[in-house]
């Protein structure tokens, strides 16, 4: 990827990401190159949805507040946290709400992420919770609001580039942070540090980067992002390429199960008389787990179970990797369908389409070749 000085940011720290927009800042990940456990900060996706703030001077002496809601409101810095609150690491995936897009049809309005909106990094900070319980909830606390230091997408810092919240039940998960540290490194400007929120299994949006501020709200927080058809999902199921005005609407919150195959890549070709293949890939389900992955060449036809690594902590994706007999050279399509701890399998075509193209989990293709080009 090119670094354009405009981005105010040095981009060349990325590598081999797609740039799917410039102002705001948006790239991802190709699935081949989330091919390691632990994906590294070097790509690792970006998604901003506003401008991007001024730099911290002294990391340590960035604050932010909790208020609203509670009985003792707080304002600590960066210093402060680490001082005050147990540390906690786990691995985990983020990922955003719009991952896998493009893959709706029609198409629908949106950065056309294909299923690198996603990856699984070390983020250390601590529980959320615990400073919640240090500033006291009140029992009328529903809901919290996020702000960020960024300004909007027009440089104005009126509005919120992005403002989300969620339920005080997942605000209080031990796995909610307040993160400082990204694979052992300081976190990086461009992923929110020195200080941003960790909400795992729900879309990305909420995982509030350059945190200043979290207000707790004693109803549904209605910044932007939360209101019209953000992050809402149809309650009854849409005829694809419906407007989706003034139908009934539901905040998405888990994300749905998915899969990539990061080995091979797509396209690619193999030694003509090669008779087996090794393919292995990531899956994840939002608060729920993956009971199985399954890989097809036949469209379906035949399915072989692949063998799955143990997650480290709830919320950390597992690696699969599976053999796969070949009966001669040719045109193969790998599909791969993980299912999750409810029963529910990804879809061989994109389901449940939504004018803003949220929660598309249809099956990765990956097509290779055997031999010579047929
Ligand atoms: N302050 C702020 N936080 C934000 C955003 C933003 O635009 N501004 N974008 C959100 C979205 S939509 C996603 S998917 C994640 C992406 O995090 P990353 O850029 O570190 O991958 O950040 C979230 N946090
Ligand atoms: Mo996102």
């Amino acid at each position: 990827m090119q670094d354009k000085p405009k981005l105010g940011f040095d981009l060349s720290a990325k590598k081999g990401l797609s740039l799917l927009g410039e102002t705001p800042l948006v790239a991802e990940t190709p699935e081949e190159l989330l091919d390691d456990e632990t994906t590294p900060i070097a790509r690792f996706f970006v998604r901003n949805n506003g401008l991007l703030p001024e730099p911290a001077g002294d990391p340590e002496a960035w604050a932010f507040t909790i208020d609203g809601e509670v009985e003792h409101p707080l304002r600590l810095t960066l210093a402060e946290l680490k001082s005050r609150f147990p540390h906690k690491t786990f691995r985990m995936v983020l990922e955003c709400g719009g991952n896998g897009r493009s893959f709706f049809e029609p198409k629908a309005e949106g950065n056309a992420w294909t299923n690198g909106g996603a990856g699984c990094a070390e983020w250390t900070g601590v529980s959320l919770g615990d400073v919640l319980r240090a500033a006291g909830l009140k029992d009328i606390a529903l809901f919290t609001g996020h702000f960020g230091a960024d300004p909007d997408k027009h440089g104005s810092h009126e509005q919120q580039a992005m403002s989300r919240g969620m339920p005080i039940a997942k605000a209080l998960e031990e796995h909610t942070l307040l993160v400082w540290a990204m694979n052992g490194e300081p976190l990086p400007f461009i992923h929110g540090g020195p200080l941003r929120l960790i909400v795992p299994g729900w879309p990305g949006s909420l995982s509030q980067k350059w945190l200043t501020r979290i207000w707790i709200c004693d109803r549904e927080h209605d910044g932007p992002g939360m209101t019209g058809l953000s992050y809402r999902l149809p309650v009854h199921p849409l005829a694809p390429g419906s407007d989706g005005r003034g139908v009934e609407t539901r905040i998405l919150e888990s994300m749905p199960v998915r899969s990539i195959v990061t080995a091979p890549a797509d396209g690619a070709r193999y030694r003509e008389g090669t008779r087996s293949i090794e393919v292995r890939g990531a899956a994840w389900a939002g608060d729920d787990t993956v009971t199985r992955v399954d890989v097809t060449l036949d469209g379906g036809a035949t399915w072989v179970e692949a063998t799955m690594t143990r997650p480290r902590n709830r919320y950390d994706w597992v690696r699969w990797h599976v053999s796969l007999p070949l009966t001669g050279d040719g045109y193969y399509e790998i599909f791969a369908r993980a299912t999750d701890s409810r029963g529910r399998a990804q879809p061989f075509r994109a389901a449940n389409w939504n004018p803003n193209g949220y929660g598309c989990n249809v099956m990765h293709r990956v097509a290779i070749t055997v031999g010579p080009e047929a």
